[in-house]
């Protein structure tokens, strides 16, 4: 027990867990926590930015990237709403955000008479995108509620939370016991239901033809996932969102455009921390296919429901099944060659997609194996769903279903923040950069050696395409007016190249990731060609109706 300020017991609650950057825009009612802050620069680094969406967006950076909670901290009202999509993005992609908001005065909340930034049922206003909320009303509470949020961040779906304070609570002093930190979180954990595992490794295990999809759910469960792939010799069919769960260079990690090829032979398929939405809604159900699925939430609104639905997370329950399907399993011939075959043609076919597939395979080679990259929703973003090969769960970092413009830069940067010692590159549009383009600042100001690749085409290229090939050519608000990028470079104090060719590229990005400072890459482009004619994200053609 110690006496201590509100702010007091937040920080050493936060930092007992494991905070070590908070990413934040400051205002009054945060001023007494910052004034604590201050105190504990040497643990826990302040990276303020130009706007609150970026504070979120480099939380989900960093957090996507290192396994680790992010951390944003945000004025109430304006300044959370301002974060919002950031949030958003990172629920989608079951990423943990610690989301610390001020509040107004105890005694004034919800009362609705107009304090600055009140915002009535913040909470309610951010449900959405939170997977639980807490506040906590005094400094003596503040450890416990902290705790409750992380057992929230690190148990079941792993999505963001809100944490509120009031001013009042953050300078009040009280006598605190900060309680012994979490450390396993397993405890936690539900856990898999062993008859359920039982019966689905004897499924899998007889399966003439079995197949894992999976998507953002399954990282932190690698190398069970790989375990069970390998002994029932089963491709693991990764969602976009999913790229890098297994390394893509080995014979069963895929995509699903090798997923769609394999469709109709399947029978038995192990859906894990995924929505399953191509094979559910748009492949459907051909034959005879069991489907078992893993999920931390039932999903009762499923067309399609499963055969054997295990309700726990994902590592413990693919080691259990891993475990079981050894005793269960037939003899199996390695699918190497024909996976691999298979896997070749599917690359041939969306490197025919020009010139995306010449920009995106010198991104590729350039970017070391360990690097990390973070697709913008651009048309080079959708070449990356199936055309950028992912080596490890954070080389491919994407919006998942939110595709949220805007994304990558921020999260790019939180990512590099997240990971120093790796080369981290941001690929974005000229309209999704500009959403954020303020953040070249925090670039500079906090020396985080970003390398961003901006395809520049003047336009919503992507809107401008839709609109030129379904609409008659009945071009409305997608041409855009760009700064000078490389003066816009110039001014913000960072190097800036400017290249119009693949081999360009190449040369602009070894230069840059020689540099030790951000680089703003520009590459000139003109209109791209659809992708969608490869993509595995329609109808299958012998559909069942
Ligand atoms: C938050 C948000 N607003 C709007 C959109 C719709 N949208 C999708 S792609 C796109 C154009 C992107 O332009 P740019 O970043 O220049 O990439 P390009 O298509 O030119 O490659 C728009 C407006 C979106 N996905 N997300
Ligand atoms: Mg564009």
């Amino acid at each position: 027990m110690a006496k201590m300020k509100g702010a007091d017991a937040l920080t050493q609650s936060i930092k007992q867990y494991g905070v070590d950057t908070i990413f934040t825009v400051p205002g009054v009612q945060l001023d007494n926590l910052y004034d604590v802050l201050y105190d504990h620069q040497d643990d826990i680094r302040i990276i303020h930015t130009r706007h609150e969406q970026a504070t979120a967006y480099m939380a989900y950076g960093y957090a996507r990237s290192t396994g680790k909670v992010g951390t944003n901290l945000i004025v109430p009202g304006p300044g959370l709403m301002n974060a919002g999509a950031g949030l958003l993005t990172a629920h989608a992609c079951n990423t943990p955000v610690l989301c610390i908001a001020g509040q107004i005065p105890s005694q004034a909340i919800d009362k609705g008479i107009g304090l600055l930034h009140e915002l009535e049922d913040q909470p309610g206003a951010v449900a959405g995108a939170t997977k639980w909320n807490g506040r906590a009303n005094t400094p003596s509470e503040t450890p416990s509620v902290i705790r409750d949020a992380f057992i929230q961040l690190n148990t079941g779906r792993r999505q963001p939370v809100l944490f509120e304070m009031a001013p009042d609570t953050m300078s009040s002093v009280e006598d605190v016991d900060l309680l012994d930190p979490v450390t396993d979180f397993s405890e936690f954990e539900v856990e898999p239901d062993l008859d359920l595992l039982e019966q689905a490794a004897a499924l899998l295990g007889n399966a003439e033809n079995p197949a894992i999809f999976t998507g953002g759910g399954v990282f932190g469960a690698e190398e069970a996932l790989l375990a069970l792939a390998e002994e029932i010799q089963a491709p693991v069919i990764m969602s976009q969102n999913g790229n890098g769960a297994v390394d893509q260079r080995h014979y069963l990690g895929q995509n699903q455009m090798v997923g769609l090829e394999l469709w109709k032979d399947i029978d038995v398929v192990l859906a894990v921390g995924t929505k399953f939405l191509a094979p559910m809604n748009m492949w459907r159900k051909q034959g005879e296919k069991k489907l078992i699925r893993i999920d931390t939430d039932p999903r009762p609104n499923d067309p399609w429901q499963p055969d054997i639905q295990i309700i726990a997370p994902a590592n413990k329950s693919l080691a259990g099944l891993y475990d079981r399907a050894v005793r269960h399993n037939r003899k199996r011939e390695s699918r190497e060659d024909e996976l691999n075959v298979l896997k070749a043609a599917a690359t041939k076919k969306i490197n025919q997609g020009r010139p995306q597939a010449d920009f995106g395979q010198v991104i590729r080679s350039v970017l070391p194996d360990d690097g990390i990259a973070c697709f913008g929703v651009t048309q080079m973003g959708f070449y990356s769903w199936f055309g950028f090969p992912t080596y490890h769960p954070a080389g491919n970092i994407q919006p998942g279903y939110q595709g949220t413009l805007g994304y990558s830069f921020p999260t790019g940067l939180g990512a590099q923040v997240g990971n120093p010692d790796k080369k981290v590159v941001t690929v974005t549009g000229d309209g999704g950069f500009m959403f954020n383009v303020q953040e070249l600042a925090t670039a500079v100001l906090h020396k985080i050696p970003l390398v961003t690749i901006l395809f520049n085409d003047n336009a919503f290229g992507n809107v401008k395409r839709n609109q030129k090939t379904d609409y008659n050519e009945r071009y409305i608000a997608c041409d855009l007016l760009n700064p000078d990028f490389m003066k816009l470079a110039e001014s913000f104090g960072l190097m800036g190249l400017r290249v119009d060719s693949p081999e360009g590229l190449q040369g602009a990005m070894e230069k840059a990731f020689a540099e030790d400072g951000p680089v703003l890459i520009e590459v000139e482009v003109g209109p791209m060609e659809s992708l969608w004619q490869y993509m595995p994200l329609k109808r299958a053609k012998d559909d069942e109706k």
